[in-house]
């Protein structure tokens, strides 16, 4: 008889939510941890700045560069493009793929400056869809308190709330669309241990077992 977890593939974990909540912080930790384990993972950071698309956008979000706001919600979708393929050959490989931000950032943020939802979606459509997308809670004050808050173009109080609002209709839309389970809240308040503690109890069966059955379609 074959062995039924030779079947399952690499979970896609994406962590998500306002500035300096800690996403950084807990993703690189994470792969460190399981990398320790012996467990095959792979960090991918949204926006990718390496890339040729990574870089102008790097360029618009230290205000070294102006650019029309479709113009930039196209470019962050087509960062993710950019990866998805190489996103999809590592879950099929066995491969954690555990993102730092993805599409929910992408709608988030772009609808909050006043564009549209649905023209804030709808480029993504069928990206590898998240298995899991842990969204991390902290309020305005504790993030305005950590360090290098305020360096980069969307780091103003104002439009953290305009995203804040807007993060909540993603998450209706995430629950709805691919059920309730794939969006989980984590409460990011407390030290870098406690919150990496949360975490990991949430995740734990995701990465050591992985996942059965095909990479599903964002927003599809
Ligand atoms: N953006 C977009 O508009 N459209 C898109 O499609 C995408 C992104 C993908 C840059 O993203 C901007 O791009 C972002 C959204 C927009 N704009 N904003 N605003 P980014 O991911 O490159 O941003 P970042 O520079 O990495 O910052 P961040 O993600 O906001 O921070 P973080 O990763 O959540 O936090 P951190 O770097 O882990 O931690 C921040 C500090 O707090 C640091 O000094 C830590 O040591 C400290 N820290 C972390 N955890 C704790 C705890 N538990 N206690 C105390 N201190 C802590
Ligand atoms: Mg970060």
């Amino acid at each position: 008889m074959s062995d039924p977890s030779s079947s399952r593939r690499g979970a896609f974990i994406v962590f998500e939510g306002l500035d300096r909540c800690g996403k950084s912080t807990q993703v690189a930790r994470l792969v460190e941890r399981l990398e320790r384990k012996g467990d095959r993972a792979r960090l991918q950071k949204f926006p990718d700045r390496t890339t040729a698309i990574g870089k102008m956008i790097d360029a618009y979000l230290q205000s070294k560069a102006e650019m029309d706001d479709h113009a930039i919600h196209l470019l962050f979708s087509a960062n993710r493009w950019e990866c998805a393929n190489a996103i999809r050959r590592d879950l099929e490989n066995g491969i954690t793929v555990i993102a730092d931000r993805y599409a929910f950032s992408g709608i988030a943020f772009s609808a909050a400056k006043g564009l549209p939802f649905d023209f804030c979606l709808n480029p993504d459509k069928s990206l590898p869809l998240p298995d899991l997308t842990l969204y991390m809670t902290l309020s305005q004050e504790e993030a305005s308190s950590r360090s290098q808050f305020g360096e980069e173009r969307y780091e103003t109080v104002s439009m953290q709330s305009a995203t804040r609002q807007q993060f909540t209709l993603v998450a209706q839309e995430v629950k709805n669309r691919h059920g309730k389970e794939r969006w989980v809240e984590v409460d990011a308040r407390g030290t870098i241990e406690e919150v990496e503690t949360r975490i990991e109890g949430i995740i734990a069966n995701l990465t050591s077992q992985g996942v059965q059955g095909e990479i599903g379609k964002l927003w599809i």
